[in-house]
């Protein structure tokens, strides 16, 4: 029987080719598809002979037993050779990853500041990759370990590709490019032994940040909450670099350009971080996945930070140093546009994989700075592509801008590109290939005069010297529980490190911040707890720093995952309510058995085979990956899951994750067996009092989720 024909990428991207605006500038990437589930496709070599039996190797026989493999059977041999050479150089940095097409769309043009056709035609919409990662750890890494995230978007535009390298926070470690190989040296796992993986929590790393002041700021940042992100959707993305736009006028802007999501800004809390790293450790690529399968495509505004060139003297610190923020405040961020994630990648090798993004690729209208590291990006990415994908890194299908390319660069290694003619130089004597006159079109790239004299030194600017300032205005900015966990994170790190040459340093270092964050951190260490300061805190704050600011407009509970836990004789009404209700709300439910049987609400036909079958079961699953859990009532549903220690753990476990969990009728009870916590308190109908997320109704009313099942009718193609 001739295979049937599965959905596949190849669908998905002629179906998004069909209905996009954008269609023609897709269908350039798409040249390169093949689709294996195909039914007239069989298997051939990669020389294109189509082949018999693939499954055994091409032996000597005698009667009913082989003898020696032949060497001549190179259908084999390409077989094997294919297979030894699959893997390529993982990322030096930023290795695990997980990627997603999308499209941009900009609402105000930026004409003032500058000429980019991206930032200027509002009448586009520019096709892009965005790469998501972490940094430290190996591609075979936990997704949810604490660390920086990557943020990394190809714009493929009209003009050509703009890469924008940046990362979830706004600053970095270091100010000058030289310091990367250091920084990360010590942040990787170190070099006797190769541990840990993924982890700063170790010597290494804290004796770095203890001797590199200029870390500070940012070795907060990685302590805090935004390290350890509750999806890649829920993150803000920043350049981090400052970049220059400049306008027609030839007047520039040194520009910051930041990514705000529309879900806000979500972490988990560490314990869920630390688990999810061994139940699911890939848990942010899965969510991602997942929320664009569903038709949910995360979006974020788009907003840049300006300021005019000739005032860049003008403030206490540099707007060229990398480990300082532009308070928003001072510098308010202005959105101007969108973007949207709206397809997942087809395969990920050739597309997550092999993508390559390089800050030396900027568009007509966007310049560099002369931020000292941007200025190294610049050599590190062309130079590192080299050894992951060879000097033809940019012909490979994701890396292709969608415009012409058209040049005299030839050959090298793994060439694809065919070029007809006879000349490969400039100039020729058909004046083929030439390079174009800015006024053919405002779109050429022209370089931005500028006039630099000076001596050679190996110098820092005068204020790249301060380093505590903006690391005391990040603390003091952070929420009450923000604090609480910046405190216990560093006490985990500091309790990773075994060597007294680093815990000690480093309990006095913390009082560069805050001399009580310092005496908290020194106290659960057993470090010698500070009694003076080495500066005195500020006390200033600034805004939009907590993430506790970088909310929704609305409250939502959009793709967010709901357990939602029965066992036979569950309660109907409330199962079929909740779950029509979240539905609606575009959430994303999950129901939750002790097997996955069908299971049967009270009073239900077993023998009518129509029960509920639970998309997994108890074991199988774990509360860490939910956001919240529903528990419908029903006597004998409730009974099972009373004895069951695996459920009475699910909602202790979310409960004490800070975890909205819900529960109807009987289920009550089940909930005051496991969240018999102090803090806790029922009423006498059953209600939960001063609950920390926990609602309970011991009684329901039927008619209550009439309205949400109504709703849930005009959701069904949610899920
Ligand atoms: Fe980098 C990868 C972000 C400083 C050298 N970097 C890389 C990626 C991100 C960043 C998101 C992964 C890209 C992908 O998904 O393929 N890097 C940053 C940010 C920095 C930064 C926000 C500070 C502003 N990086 C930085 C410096 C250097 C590098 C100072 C070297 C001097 N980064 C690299 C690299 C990588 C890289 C070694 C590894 C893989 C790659 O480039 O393509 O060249």
């Amino acid at each position: 029987m001739a295979p049937s024909v599965i959905s596949t990428g190849v669908d998905k991207l002629q179906k998004h080719l069909d209905s996009s605006l954008e269609s023609e500038k897709l269908a350039a990437m798409a040249n390169d598809m093949k689709d294996v589930h195909n039914p007239n496709n069989r298997i051939t070599t990669d020389y294109g002979v189509t082949q018999s039996n693939t499954d055994d190797w091409l032996k000597l026989s005698n009667n009913d037993k082989t003898g020696p493999s032949l060497l001549e059977d190179h259908m084999a041999r390409e077989k094997i050779n294919r297979f030894d050479h699959e893997r390529i150089p993982e990322r030096v940095v930023h290795a695990r990853g997980a990627g997603a097409f999308g499209t941009f769309k900009l609402h105000k043009s930026l004409e003032q500041y500058t000429t980019a056709g991206v930032l200027t035609d509002t009448t586009r919409n520019t096709p892009l990759f965005l790469r998501f990662s972490t940094v430290l750890g190996s591609r075979g890494s936990g997704d949810t370990v604490r660390d920086v995230r990557g943020f990394a978007i190809k714009f493929y535009t009209d003009e050509g590709n703009w890469d924008l390298v940046g990362n979830n926070m706004p600053i970095f470690f270091i100010q000058d490019a030289i310091k990367f190989p250091d920084v990360i040296h010590a942040g990787k796992p170190e070099p006797h032994n190769e541990v840990p993986q993924a982890q700063s929590a170790h010597n290494n790393f804290w004796d770095f940040q203890n001797l590199h002041t200029e870390a500070t700021h940012m070795f907060m940042w990685q302590q805090s909450d935004r390290a350890i992100p509750r999806s890649y959707r829920m993150m803000q993305g920043f350049g981090v670099n400052t970049f220059k736009m400049v306008n027609k006028d030839g007047e520039a802007f040194l520009t910051k350009f930041v990514f705000t999501p529309h879900l806000g800004v979500h972490s988990f809390v560490w314990d869920e971080a630390l688990k999810l790293a061994g139940q699911d450790p890939d848990f942010h690529r899965k969510d991602l996945y997942e929320a664009i399968e569903n038709g949910l495509f995360p979006k974020w505004d788009f907003g840049v930070q300006t300021i005019p060139e000739a005032d860049a003297d003008n403030f206490d610190f540099d707007p060229l140093d990398a480990t300082k923020l532009w308070p928003e405040d001072q510098f308010p961020v202005q959105y101007v546009g969108e973007f949207e994630l709206n397809r997942n990648v087809d395969e990920y090798f050739t597309q997550t994989e092999q993508v390559a993004f390089c800050t030396g690729h900027l568009v007509p209208g966007i310049h560099h700075s002369d931020d000292p590291l941007l200025q190294g990006r610049n050599f590190s990415y062309m130079d590192t592509q080299l050894s992951r994908l060879g000097i033809n890194w940019q012909e490979l299908p994701i890396n292709r801008p969608v415009c012409p390319v058209m040049n005299h660069n030839r050959d090298g290694q793994g060439r694809h590109t065919i070029t007809k003619g006879t000349v490969n130089y400039w100039p020729n004597r058909y004046g083929a290939a030439p390079p174009a006159d800015p006024s053919e079109g405002k779109h050429v790239s022209v370089d931005y005069p500028a006039k630099i004299a000076g001596m050679k030194t190996r110098l820092r600017s005068k204020k790249f010297a301060e380093h505590y300032s903006q690391a005391q205005l990040f603390y003091n900015s952070m929420s009450p529980p923000e604090r609480a966990h910046i405190v216990a994170a560093l006490a985990f790190e500091l309790d990773h490190c075994d060597d007294p040459l680093v815990i000690e340093p480093m309990c006095q270092r913390l009082t560069d911040i805050d001399l009580e964050l310092a005496q908290s951190v020194a106290d659960l260490v057993g470090g010698t707890v500070p009694q003076k300061a080495n500066r005195e805190n500020h006390g200033k704050t600034a805004k939009n720093i907590s993430q506790t600011e970088v909310q929704p407009k609305q409250p939502t509970i959009e793709s967010r995952r709901v357990a939602i836990i029965i066992a036979d004789g569950y309660d109907a009404v409330a199962y079929h309510g909740i779950l029509g209700a979240l539905k609606a709300a575009k959430a994303l439910p999950f129901t939750i058995g002790p097997k996955r049987n069908p299971l049967y609400a009270a009073g239900e036909d077993k023998s009518s085979g129509k029960g509920v079958k639970p998309d997994y079961h108890l074991e199988g699953m774990r509360s860490t990956m939910f956001d919240s859990i529903f528990i419908p009532g029903g006597a004998n549903s409730i009974a099972t899951l009373r004895k069951n220690g695996r459920a009475l753990h699910w909602v202790r476990e979310a409960y004490a994750h800070l975890k909205a969990i819900g529960g109807t009728g009987e289920a009550v009870e089940l909930i005051k067996d496991a969240c018999s916590l102090p803090g806790m308190e029922f009423s006498a109908s059953g209600e939960v009092l001063d609950s920390y997320g926990v609602v309970t109704a011991a009684k329901i009313m039927p008619e209550s989720f009439k309205e949400t099942l109504q709703m849930a009718k005009g959701a069904k193609d949610f899920v």
